[in-house]
């Protein structure tokens, strides 16, 4: 046993620091970004984190949507279909995802709950994400 020596915060030191990449890195992939993602448009220059195709249920109904976490941070999402930006679920350090199942996830924000849902049943992988963007900006 090393005193003081704490593995969960370790571990944590660790993942939030792989997550920073360098300048030289970040100069590469935003470049590459912007010549082959089309939706490089709608993030003001941001680096895209995780992009994916997202049901947004509001009411009694869904509207599928691609999200793009980014830099910033931000959340945006976009129709897909028509190719325009519709919002940003807003970020704060109040921001908190929670796994409901495979499928739907909730994004918890001051002033409204963001009910969504992964065609691909990969919700874990946007909460782990977004916490571990949380983490890098806030923790
Ligand atoms: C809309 O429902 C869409 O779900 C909107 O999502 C949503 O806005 C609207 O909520 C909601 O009324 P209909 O398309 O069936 O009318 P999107 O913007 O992705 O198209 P947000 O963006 O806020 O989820 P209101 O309350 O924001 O108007």
């Amino acid at each position: 046993k090393v005193p003081g020596f704490d593995a969960k915060r370790m571990v944590e030191f660790i993942t939030t620091n792989l997550t920073d990449i360098s300048e030289e890195e970040r100069r590469k992939r935003l470049e590459k970004q912007s010549k082959e993602n089309e939706y490089h448009r709608f993030v003001e220059g941001h680096l895209i984190l995780k992009q994916g195709l997202i049901d947004k249920r509001k009411g009694l109904f869904a509207r599928r949507r691609m999200f793009l976490l980014t830099e910033g941070p931000h959340l945006y999402y976009v129709d897909p279909v028509n190719k325009v930006l519709k919002g940003q679920v807003p970020w704060s350090e109040n921001l908190r995802p929670e796994a409901k199942n495979f499928k739907i996830f909730f994004v918890h924000t001051p002033n409204r709950t963001y009910y969504l849902e992964d065609p691909n049943s990969r919700s874990e992988e946007w909460v782990k994400k977004l916490q571990e963007v949380w983490q890098r900006y806030y923790g």
